[in-house]
């Protein structure tokens, strides 16, 4: 695993880690693979954090970083000398450390902020585990019931969905949670016969959309160099 993954981000990923190379108080270990770590990166950029990018390789396991999180995962994130990890947890951590950063990713009133969380948890425990299942599903047999959990998943969150974003004009936790996954469909597309049509316009609508919000494309790397990451399943 470690050695198809390809060094650095490229593209307009590569030209956003570049503008953060200079130290600052917050270092953010990266992986520019991974969608969990898009997640944390899309936070940062959306409230203008500063931040030091540092790019990691998570399956090499290096002694620097397992010394910063001994779980050697990305997203990992270090403040003061102090490490938290976990995608979601530091979505949360950025918007509490950083109140006066805005636009807040929990838009809104004490129920709009217990909303944005049931549905980020539906995105992270009901959507991400199906994407996995169909991208795993080899057999011809074996798709077409993982391509069809999959769709039912996304239906079940468009019902939801205000347009243009999740909870309507504003972006939020949602959208974050959610959109490295819209990103990386194209191997659904070209591989396991799912489009965004068949799960619904609207989804299709709200999939356009999202991963043409500006944090999203800016750390987003050249489509050639996440399909070698995908080949293993193929
Ligand atoms: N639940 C974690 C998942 C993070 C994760 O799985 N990161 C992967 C890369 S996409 C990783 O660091 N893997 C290294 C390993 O498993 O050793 C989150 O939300 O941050």
């Amino acid at each position: 695993m470690a050695t198809t993954i390809f060094p650095h981000a490229t593209g307009a990923a590569l030209a956003t880690a570049e503008a953060h190379k200079d130290p600052q108080d917050l270092i953010f270990y990266s992986g520019w693979f991974c969608p969990y770590n898009q997640r944390v990166w899309v936070t940062l950029e959306e409230k203008g954090i500063p931040y030091q990018y540092q790019e990691v390789n998570p399956y090499k396991k290096e002694q620097r970083f397992l010394d910063v999180n001994p779980k050697g995962l990305v997203p990992t994130v270090e403040v003061d000398g102090k490490a938290l990890y976990e995608s979601l947890v530091l979505c949360e951590f950025l918007e509490d450390a950083y109140p006066d950063r805005k636009p807040s990713m929990f838009p809104g009133d004490a129920y709009t902020k217990g909303h944005v969380r049931l549905w980020v948890d539906f995105v992270q425990k009901s959507f991400v585990p199906t994407y996995v299942r169909l991208l795993q599903a080899k057999e011809q047999d074996k798709q077409e019931p993982a391509r069809k959990e999959m769709i039912e998943a996304l239906r079940t969150f468009t019902a939801e969905i205000k347009g243009p974003y999740f909870l309507g004009e504003e972006f939020s936790l949602v959208d974050v949670a959610i959109a490295p996954w819209i990103q990386r469909d194209d191997v659904m597309i070209e591989h396991r016969g799912y489009t965004r049509e068949a799960v619904s316009a609207e989804w299709k609508r709200y999939a356009d959309h999202v991963v043409q919000r500006e944090s999203v494309v800016k750390t987003k790397s050249d489509k050639e160099k996440y399909d070698p990451l995908y080949a293993r399943f193929l």
